[in-house]
């Protein structure tokens, strides 16, 4: 096993992969921008090193200043976590080049299923049923006219390059489909420096359903069943759960070993998400493969009983995974809510700012997995998750309720959070008998849209606002402190900053 392992990351992920390794007795090396300098994953690690100002591209995204904290320290592999590096195909070769173990894909991996329409290809060529579509790229607008007529209306343009909905654009009939080309080949240049697009036929009122492999260097892959992440607002998840209410026995093991094909046949190695949506007929399609671990992994864990990083690090190090399928077990249920610095009730407005109060829940079958402490500052620099509350039920029911009560224990003060939204969802009737798809949120709550935005918009809000206040189950309020001043529209989405 690795001695020593730096986390090129910060908040929640970093403190859980420090926790991983030192459950292992490995030591850490954390990394921290000025923001960060008194955050909470700095506290816990072994040793930690400044790499640079408060903006993420001046910092926590600078390979080289990593690379190099990595062979000054001594450290023999580096944990990327999720967002910031964890995907780049440059990130992961410059680590080999300096001899320092990436803890993730091989690059060659990374870059396959990093671009959109290779990975399709890659799932059609593994019998990975995919949503009918284009094989590659549009090259011109005819080209797309007829692909649209072929697979017919509503079609959606994706790019080439995207995920997570950037650049994503539905044409519901031919003459809307000049205007969506150009709009969302800009979007995709400016977000992912390619204006490549491609189409697919629109599957109405999906689940989104995810599966979570592991694979290690001797050829063996494994899933650890499904989430369900459904319940999301502009592809950001809220809450994750496992198992997904919509999948059978036959349908995850269908499920299942379709996705260990598809990384198997693409050479995967070490942990990786393969997404699906699920249409309301009970088909499935290949979307798109994450190439990291996830946020939602520990509800993965929780049913599974696997420390996934533990299993990242085992791989990493050339350790057989020594268990086969059959030894996999989902026992209960778990279910993950996202706690962030936003404030629902006025559009999920973020709201940084120092947490002058936190009490946390606990109990048993209770996990924290939290980034930041009582006194500690929520910079606005980052993405606003602060914490997720991972429960374990032994039915979804059990779960369900575990969770409220959870929910209810949780109290912050100095920052606005996501929990009073959480709070709504554990007793929304369509959330407590399994009805989710990924309109769930827009349905449910009206998108919990700004208050500045269109008048129905603003009726919605209002209706999210009511909702939320209309109970209250925390014992005692917060105490009010420090207005969200330092928080500014440049962290917003679309201003460039990266989220997950
Ligand atoms: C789709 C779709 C419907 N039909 N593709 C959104 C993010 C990107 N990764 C893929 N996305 C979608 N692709 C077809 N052909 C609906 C979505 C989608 C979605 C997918 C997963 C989770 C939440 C979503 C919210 C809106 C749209």
């Amino acid at each position: 096993m690795f001695g020593k392992v730096l986390i090129a990351n910060r908040g929640e992920i970093a403190v859980r992969v420090i926790r991983a390794c030192r459950d292992v007795g490995i030591k850490t090396v954390a990394v921290f921008s000025d923001a960060d300098r008194e955050a909470l994953h700095v506290r816990l690690a072994d040793e930690a090193h400044p790499i640079g100002p408060p903006a993420a591209s001046q910092s926590y995204l600078m390979i080289d200043r990593l690379v190099d904290v990595a062979r000054r320290t001594g450290a023999e592999a580096v944990h990327p976590g999720y967002g910031f590096l964890s995907e780049n195909t440059r990130f992961a070769e410059a680590c080999g080049a300096a001899g320092v173990v990436f803890i993730g894909p091989p690059p060659a991996a990374i870059a396959r299923m990093g671009d959109k329409t290779a990975a399709r290809r890659a799932a059609m060529d593994a019998g990975v049923p995919v949503v009918p579509g284009t094989t590659d790229p549009v090259s011109s607008d005819e080209e797309a006219l007829r692909a649209a007529r072929d697979l017919g209306f509503p079609v959606l343009i994706k790019a080439a390059r995207g995920g997570g909905g950037k650049g994503m654009r539905v044409v519901t009939a031919p003459e809307e489909l000049g205007s969506a080309m150009r709009l969302a080949r800009s979007e995709a240049t400016s977000a992912f420096g390619d204006g490549a697009v491609y189409l697919e036929k629109v599957i109405v009122e999906p689940r989104h359903v995810e599966f979570q492999i592991l694979a290690d260097a001797h050829g063996e892959v494994l899933h650890l069943g499904e989430r369900e992440c459904s319940i999301q607002r502009r592809h950001q998840k809220l809450v994750e759960e496992s198992p997904s209410p919509a999948v059978d026995g036959t349908l995850r093991a269908d499920m299942g070993a379709a996705a260990c094909r598809l990384m198997a046949s693409a050479g995967y190695r070490n942990a990786g998400t393969v997404e699906f949506l699920l249409a309301p007929d009970g088909r499935f399609y290949f979307l798109e493969v994450n190439t990291r671990l996830q946020v939602e992994h520990p509800v993965t864990e929780l049913v599974t009983g696997i420390d996934l990083v533990r299993e990242q690090l085992r791989i990493a190090t050339g350790e057989r995974l020594g268990y086969a399928q059959a030894d996999v077990h989902s026992r209960g249920w778990a279910i993950e809510c996202r706690i962030s610095a936003e404030d629902p009730a006025a559009g999920f407005l973020p709201s940084p700012g120092r947490v002058a109060a936190w009490r946390a829940p606990g109990g048993p079958w209770v996990r924290l997995d939290a980034g930041v402490y009582e006194g500690g500052e929520v910079p606005l620099h980052y993405d606003p998750l602060i914490a997720k509350l991972i429960v374990w039920g032994v039915t979804r029911e059990d779960a369900v309720h575990r969770m409220s009560r959870a929910l209810a224990e949780f109290s912050v003060g100095g920052v606005k959070t996501t929990i009073p939204f959480h709070r709504a969802v554990m007793r929304h009737p369509d959330f407590l008998a399994g009805r989710l798809s990924t309109a769930f949120v827009e349905r449910a709550f009206g998108g919990g849209r700004e208050l500045g935005a269109s008048s129905p918009g603003r009726a919605r809000a209002a209706a999210v606002a009511m909702a939320l206040r209309s109970r209250a189950p925390a014992p005692g309020p917060p105490p009010a402190v420090d207005s969200p001043s330092r928080w500014t529209m440049a962290s917003r989405p679309g201003s460039g900053v990266p989220r997950r």
